[in-house]
């Protein structure tokens, strides 16, 4: 029988039947089908839109200095918004789909592409849209990104990451995995502004040879910002224990110090490790994720900063790059 004999079947039964009966089975499979439908349209599904935008940069809490606005282009759910980085969040659960909808509202060509997750790298032009069904791996975390143009589109802010969790609810970093309190995404990146984003934003030609950043953010933001936000700090009591999911969006390495105490390494680069180490500074990959685990063991207030001097400073004003708090009560 083929697959479609069968409902013809029952169509063809339905006919026969009575006026009355034929309204009762029509109301049946109604009410049948009411719940399927709310659970589809609650399935997480995103629409970005590429959009031109900007980024506020704050002066630095030590020389008052620095303020600014970068120009950016980004992923937004707003049609018509901010394109600022990074790009929105997607989250969903290991095992499930989701569909994610990216309009490109700018004049050149974008993609889409979910590292690890997708393969679909074909341009979407100005104007157009594409429908991406993304099969939710295992736990962990992902960098999304427009991989056109020579990493002049990502550098611009075409980068975001999609955080996957356990299907059954628990604070696990994964299914029988590290269990946790609190969890933090921390999206880092650098950028150099004058020869990059600056040019490119005015239609210009980069010359791609030569990249020196001057801007380092975590979640989009910059030194004090960064510092105060209630995402990226890692504020709790003593005991708390935190999955922090990182992913360097930028084209340098980030090499992130923890102070107070030890953390430890869950993943690098989507690998798991067997027996994970303690460390007190990990340095990730441009282009690359990590997730680790650390647990508030005294209180104060403590640094979580970039261990090359040139990251804790947004064009050349220190403490003005790459940092936040952890905050242990
Ligand atoms: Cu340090």
């Amino acid at each position: 029988m083929s697959v479609l004999e069968e409902p013809i079947l029952f169509l063809q039964r339905i006919a026969h039947t009575s006026k009355w009966s034929r309204t009762l089975l029509i109301l049946l499979l109604v009410l049948i089908c009411i719940p399927t439908l709310t659970w589809a349209a609650s399935n997480s599904d995103y629409t970005l839109y590429i959009e031109t935008g900007y980024v506020p940069v704050g002066s630095s809490p030590e020389t008052g200095n620095g303020a600014t606005t970068i120009s950016s282009w980004g992923y937004t759910d707003v049609d018509n918004g901010n394109g600022r980085f990074p790009g929105v969040i997607l989250e969903s659960i290991e095992g499930r789909s989701f569909t994610v909808k990216v309009v490109n509202h700018h004049n050149i060509k974008h993609n889409f592409v979910i590292q690890g997750v997708t393969t679909d790298t074909s341009a979407i032009p100005p104007g157009g849209s594409r429908t991406y069904t993304v099969n939710t791996p295992a736990a962990g975390v992902f960098l999304y990104r427009d991989t056109l143009n020579n990493n002049i589109n990502r550098s611009l802010g075409l980068f975001g990451a999609l955080v996957v969790r356990t299907s059954d609810g628990s604070q696990q970093a994964w299914r029988n995995g590290p269990r946790y309190d609190q969890e933090r995404l921390w999206v880092i990146n650098d950028l150099d502004r004058p020869r990059w984003t600056d040019v490119a934003f005015n239609g210009n030609r980069v010359n791609t040879d030569i990249y020196k950043p001057n801007y380092f953010f975590m979640n989009g933001l910059n030194g004090f910002a960064g510092m105060v936000d209630a995402n990226s700090t890692l504020e709790g009591i003593v005991g708390d224990v935190f999955l922090v999911r990182i992913v360097n969006s930028g084209q340098f390495d980030q090499s992130l110090h923890f102070h107070s105490n030890h953390f430890q390494v869950l993943s690098r680069g989507g690998v798991r490790e067997a027996a994970p180490p303690y460390q007190d500074t990990i340095n990730v990959r441009a282009g690359k994720t990590a997730m680790v685990l650390y647990q508030l063991n005294q209180r104060g207030h403590y640094p979580m900063h970039v261990h090359t001097a040139q990251m804790e400073t947004g064009n050349g004003v220190y403490l003005n790059g790459t940092a936040t708090m952890i905050i242990a009560h």
